[in-house]
């Protein structure tokens, strides 16, 4: 097999690395490194991958405040005080590696092999430090599995079901697009790529519709907002999909030939007119009757479908809702229209096929409720919990539970991670993870279609160590290995085992540079270049596995509540990837409120507040802007305790309920009041 086209990091001189992002953001950049001595002196988008343009943001740009950061975590502690004080002491990796081991041994004497829970998202990782020696060790031995149900996951569930995860549209040809419809996406903060070509469509004469609560910057620039109140997203796409076959807009031939299940959709959208659905949704009638015009006539049209919708009690039917526009309007078949959703299937790969060992029935634990399952759990109890590629502490709700969780003093909590994160905090054993300028990775683009190789641009800092090297030595001190798949191949060669199953042209993209073999040249017309792969090739638009159309789209309005009136949305935001770079937040956060809603409260702009529910208390500073509808007050999503005066993320205020269908978090569900706390 072809070698990888890498060189080793250099220690001298000064060499210039190409490599990839694979941070979770849709455009999957192309990078150039500038290494200098040993260290990483610039980081520059590349032109490899033509979306990136040389271009990347400012993040990742100055990615190098946390390789270097005073708060890396560089060599392996145990903790030597009370937990989450944050006092550790150096270890070896050895010392840390036998105390691991004997504390997975003593809880799978004690308790059995399930009481050990990993918790890691992963999707700011590819396909070498994410699902392939971690869900290994873990699978073999025995442990307790954990239900990624965030970010997009009832999104790419439902277009799974419907379309058989089709390909979507590719952002050049977005240029092409008589009407563009942004539904629950922001990308002034994740993908901005798309910015571009949005704009130029615009230019040759395109209209711009934007729905999302916050008059975000792309919902400044658009033809058309609607300022929806968030998670009336539902009752807001029925009402459209009512127009189109009301006023004869529908596509009834394209529905024939290509759909299943059009009277159910026709039946679940009859209740919800352009008046009731614009009263649900608390937005003028006439310009959700202009959207419905508009794209009921108007072709190509293209639907960006974001998570900001999703994040709600009603995300997911909501995002099939907005998933069906497109073929209710008979939009596919051009260049330019149809929807853009997660284009990663694009490329066939299976993680089970690289994982190799079957998964277990051992039982699963959702994710958001990771508090609730350390402190309620006792059949038997979580006793070793294992974070590693995600940082619960910052993205998880009811998060004074989790702290409770986490501070429980049975529970063996190790961090493997690059910085001292608030969860972090809490470990009873830090282990010192790479970065991805200091390991190998394959990174695959959710909306930009790359597939790239990431390579190391730097030796690994401190005592760092990746993923795979970790999970490896762990399943040979557990005399957990079998097979070929074990051989002690090193990083680089973990990273030939993977591509070794990828199918060729992914392969030669990988290994040779071979211009990135995506369907369509990388700008597919759905229904030309791709179709959806479901059982009978058919469009599934009520698709059985979601259950009935009445219950899926059965829509119930959020309770009023006098006591805390406000919606609270937690949304991107340019200083950080979730909470990646939490630790370089340069001040207290602010909560977005309107005018409306800031003045009875005697709320002005930089005034201190406290924002709360039965949940918990959040302590910031608010802006004061009609930016966000009345009714909806905003923070930004991934924040660490040090954001906010009293050390609480919004993640304080927002329950652990689930959706019924999907298991997904409602994070833009919580209900709460906003008081002034004080003026400086
Ligand atoms: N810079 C940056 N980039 C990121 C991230 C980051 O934290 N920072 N996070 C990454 C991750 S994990 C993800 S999943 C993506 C998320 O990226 P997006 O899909 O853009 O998701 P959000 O920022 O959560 O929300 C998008 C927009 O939806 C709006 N919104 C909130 N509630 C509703 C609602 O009920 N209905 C409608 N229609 N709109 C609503 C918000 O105001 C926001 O402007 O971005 C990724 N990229
Ligand atoms: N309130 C609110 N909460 C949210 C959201 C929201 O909109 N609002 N969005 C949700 C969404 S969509 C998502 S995807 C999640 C994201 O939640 P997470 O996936 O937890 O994302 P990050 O905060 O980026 O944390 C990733 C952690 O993994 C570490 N890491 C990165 N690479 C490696 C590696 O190679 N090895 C190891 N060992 N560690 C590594 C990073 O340093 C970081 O601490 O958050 C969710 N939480
Ligand atoms: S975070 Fe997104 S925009 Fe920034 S470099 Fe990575 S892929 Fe590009
Ligand atoms: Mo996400």
């Amino acid at each position: 097999m072809a070698q990888p086209r890498i060189a080793p990091p250099t220690t001298w001189g000064r060499s210039t690395v190409a490599t990839a992002c694979p941070l979770d953001c849709p455009d999957s950049c192309s990078l150039a490194v500038t290494v200098e001595r040993g260290r990483v002196v610039k980081i520059d988008g590349s032109t490899a991958a033509p979306t990136t343009a040389g271009v990347i943001c400012d993040k990742v740009r100055r990615f190098d405040r946390r390789v270097y950061s005073s708060e890396r975590i560089l060599y392996p502690a145990v903790r030597k005080g009370a937990k989450g004080r944050a006092s550790f002491e150096r270890v070896t990796w050895d010392e840390a590696l036998d105390l691991l081991v004997e504390r997975l041994e003593d809880a799978r004497k004690r308790w059995g092999s399930e009481a050990v829970l990993p918790y890691a998202d992963g999707r700011s990782n590819g396909l070498l430090t994410g699902d392939l020696e971690d869900a290994r060790f873990f699978r073999r031995f025995g442990a307790s599995r954990l239900a990624r149900t965030i970010s997009g996951t009832w999104t790419d569930a439902a277009a799974d079901a419907m379309n058989g995860a089709m390909p979507g549209v590719a952002y050049p040809d977005y240029e092409g697009a008589r009407l563009i419809v942004i539904w629950g996406f922001n990308p002034s903060a994740p993908g901005f790529h798309l910015m571009a070509p949005i704009t130029r469509a615009q230019q040759l004469g395109a209209k711009l519709v934007v729905i999302d609560p916050r008059r975000t910057a792309v919902a400044g620039a658009a033809d058309l907002h609607l300022p929806v109140r968030p998670g009336t997203d539902l009752p807001v796409a029925l009402a459209v999909i009512r127009a189109m076959f009301t006023e004869g807009w529908a596509d009834e031939a394209f529905l024939a030939a290509h759909a299943d299940g059009v009277e159910a959709l026709r039946a679940a959208a009859e209740p919800w007119t352009i008046e009731c659905a614009a009263a649900e949704a608390g937005i003028d009638p006439s310009a959700l009757r202009t959207f419905a015009e508009w794209y009921g006539t108007t072709s190509p049209a293209v639907i960006r479908c974001g998570r900001g919708q999703e994040h709600t009690r009603h995300g997911g039917a909501a995002s099939m809702a907005i998933l069906s526009l497109a073929a209710v309007g008979g939009k596919f078949g051009m260049r330019g229209g149809g929807y853009t959703a997660n284009n990663a299937p694009a490329w066939g790969l299976s993680t089970e096929s690289f994982i190799g060992t079957p998964p277990t029935n051992t039982r699963t634990i959702n994710m958001h409720q990771l508090g609730r399952a350390l402190t309620s759990l006792d059949a038997p109890p979580v006793s070793v919990l294992f974070v590693y590629n995600g940082n619960p502490l910052s993205n998880e709700p009811d998060q004074r539970r989790l702290r409770e969780g986490l501070a429980r003093e049975d529970l063996f909590t190790v961090v493997h991670d690059q910085v001292m994160t608030d969860t972090a905090h809490f470990a009873d054993l830090v282990l010192p993870a790479t970065t991805f300028l200091e390991h190998y990775d394959i990174t695959v683009g959710t909306g930009a279609y790359h597939l790239q190789l990431v390579q190391p641009a730097i030796d690994a800092v401190g005592e760092s160590r990746p993923n795979p090297e970790l999970f490896r030595e762990l399943s040979a001190r557990l005399g957990l290995t079998s097979g070929d798949d074990d051989l002690d191949l090193g990083e680089a060669g973990a990273l030939m085992d993977v591509a070794a199953r990828l199918p060729d042209v992914a392969r030669a993209a990988i290994l040779e540079g071979a211009p990135p073999p995506a369907p369509g040249d990388g700008r597919p017309i759905q229904f030309v270049d791709v179709h959806p792969a479901t059982a009978n090739g058919r469009i599934q638009l009520c698709p059985a596995s979601m259950g009935s159309a009445a219950n899926v789209y059965a829509y119930t309005a959020p309770p009023d509540s006098a006591r805390h009136p406000l919606r609270l949305i937690t949304v991107a935001s340019r200083h950080t990837l979730s909470s990646t770079l939490g630790e370089c937040r340069p001040s207290i956060v602010r909560v977005t409120i309107h005018p409306d809603d800031a003045h009875p409260r005697s709320i002005a702009d930089g005034d201190s507040v406290r924002i709360s529910n039965d949940l918990g208390v959040v302590e910031c500073e608010a802006v004061v802007t009609p930016e966000v509808r009345p009714g909806t007050v905003s923070l930004p999503k991934g924040l660490w305790s040090r954001s906010t005066f009293n050390g609480s993320a919004p993640l304080a205020l927002i329950p652990d309920d689930v959706t019924p269908v999907g298991g997904g978090a409602c994070l833009n569900d919580a209900q709460v009041e906003v008081e002034l706390l004080g003026r400086h």
